[in-house]
């Protein structure tokens, strides 16, 4: 796919990098400030904070994007991450004041890591949702 303006979509095609920081934080490879884990799903505090409350939560299984997670993982997988997203922003006192789920899928959205992440923004008012 030609480039056009930093626009180069994550290839479907091309197989997960088992080799991306996610998955090596998964595999205890690389260590992470750990907020919760279930069977399916960690939650862990981002490295570089955008907002007081900044958490991302990642499923255990290898997806890249939502379109493979939504498509590939199974009914438990995926029930499980929506519930632990549930109960993480409970946990973390984010229910009552409000909070932001945000995914970035792709490059154009500006998806760093080609591991599906999604993540929680609380403890300030959030503003306008595009910059
Ligand atoms: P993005 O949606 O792919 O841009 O988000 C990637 C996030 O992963 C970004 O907010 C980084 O600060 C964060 N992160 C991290 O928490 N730990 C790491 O080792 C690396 C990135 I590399």
């Amino acid at each position: 796919v030609q480039e056009e303006s930093g626009w180069m979509p994550i290839d479907p095609t091309k197989p997960y990098d088992p080799d991306n920081i996610f998955a090596k934080i998964l595999r205890g490879e690389v260590p992470c400030n750990k907020v919760d884990e279930s069977e399916h799903s960690l939650a862990f505090h981002d490295i570089n904070p955008l907002a007081p409350v900044h958490i991302l939560c990642i499923p255990k299984g290898q997806y890249v994007s939502w379109d493979d997670f939504s498509k590939n993982a199974s009914p438990e997988e995926i029930a499980d991450f929506v519930r632990f997203i549930g109960k993480v922003a409970r946990d973390n006192e984010m229910v009552e004041q409000g909070y932001r789920l945000l995914a970035n899928i792709g490059k154009r959205a500006g998806q760093e890591i080609p591991h599906l992440h999604v993540h929680l923004f609380g403890g300030q008012p959030l503003g306008p949702m595009l910059a």
